[in-house]
């Protein structure tokens, strides 16, 4: 299959998260993107193409105006002010305040992000907005006709709602693609979010929706980061009641636990009648992944990429997280061979 990629994802390199009360170096660093790369070459998954232009028109059909512009302009007003380090939030907007609007530059940022987690630095729009052409370049390729490809995004994207920030992401290059597939007149298109967190912000932007499933499988949030979304009683609302799935698990599942709930997943799917699939493609499932839980092994994804295959559906996948920056390359490209042999 096709990869899109753009290097454009060095422009963003933020410089400390503030994990267990320390400030640690950025987990999602441009070297995650670069071994995932890597490994598409050496193992000749197929030809790597830079990402064509589509402009801001698709990525406005997920995020709003005032959001995008405050994104693209929030670098140059910081320097403005003498802004020395990465453009972090400090306050939001939480249940005893009021969700107001400040003029002040990080009064806003407040209002548009949910955490800390998602560092704007000099860079960061540019790769933020390359990384939705990349995954729309993948996605008008299956469009075309193609039975599978990948876009290789970074920054990931499933955190970011349609006007919020957060988790490491900006724009929600799935969500966007699944947009551009409706846009393009199909009718049904699922998501499968493999990320070992829960994909909040795509569940949000199509969750009153009946067009867009969203199926996601993850660390349960009771105990895990995003923590205020992803439950198993998060059913849609309204047109999109019936359209969310949520497959929780507790810390330290393995395969077992994690393949049977895929076959669920995969199951909702098939009866939904998709007619496209889109694979939020995180790797942070793995045994030896710094920040999380579950205990996924190498030949595990193989397996997740041979039963996705299973639905016959045409599939976009898009990469989102992973950190055990080694393996992240094995790993991602695991499910995409696991997929084609199939
Ligand atoms: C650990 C705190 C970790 C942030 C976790 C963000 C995960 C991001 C991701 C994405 F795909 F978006 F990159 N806090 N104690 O992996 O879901
Ligand atoms: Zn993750």
């Amino acid at each position: 299959m096709l990869t899109y990629y753009s290097d454009d994802h060095h422009l963003h390199h933020g410089k400390c998260e503030l994990i267990d009360g320390q400030l640690m170096p950025c987990f999602e660093k441009p070297q995650r993107a670069d071994h995932v790369l890597a490994r598409v070459r050496d193992r000749q998954l197929g030809d790597v193409h830079a990402p064509r232009d589509f402009g801001l028109a698709p990525i406005e059909r997920i995020h709003s105006k005032p959001y995008l512009d405050f994104f693209q302009g929030a670098w140059t007003r910081w320097q403005a002010q003498g802004g020395k380090g990465d453009l972090l939030p400090f306050t939001w907007p939480a249940r005893t305040l009021r969700a107001m609007m400040p003029s002040d530059l990080h009064g806003q940022l407040g209002y548009y992000s949910f955490d800390g987690g998602a560092p704007i630095t000099a860079g960061t729009w540019q790769a933020a907005y390359s990384a939705a052409q990349v995954a729309l370049s993948a996605q008008a390729e299956i469009a075309a006709g193609a039975r599978a490809a990948f876009a290789l995004c970074r920054p990931p994207g499933h955190h970011a709602a349609a006007d919020v920030m957060g988790g490491y992401c900006y724009l929600n290059n799935a969500a966007i693609a699944a947009q551009a597939f409706i846009d393009q007149g199909r009718r049904k298109v699922a998501i499968l979010d493999v990320d070992y967190h829960h994909g909040n912000g795509t569940q949000d932007i199509f969750y009153r929706r009946s067009d867009v499933l969203f199926t996601s499988i993850h660390g349960d949030p009771a105990e895990e980061f995003p923590f205020f979304l992803g439950y198993a009683d998060e059913l849609g609302e309204g047109e999109g009641e019936g359209c969310n799935f949520n497959y929780p698990l507790a810390m330290g599942s393995s395969w077992e636990a994690w393949g049977a709930a895929l076959e669920q997943a995969c199951q909702r799917i098939a009866e939904y009648g998709a007619e496209v699939l889109v694979v939020s493609l995180g790797v942070d499932t793995y045994m030896e992944d710094p920040i999380s839980q579950f205990k996924l092994d190498s030949p595990d994804y193989l397996s997740m990429g041979r039963r996705i295959a299973a639905l016959g559906l045409p599939t976009l996948f898009i990469m989102e997280g992973g950190y055990a920056v080694e393996a992240i390359g094995v790993n991602a490209v695991n499910v995409l061979e696991g997929f084609e042999r199939a």
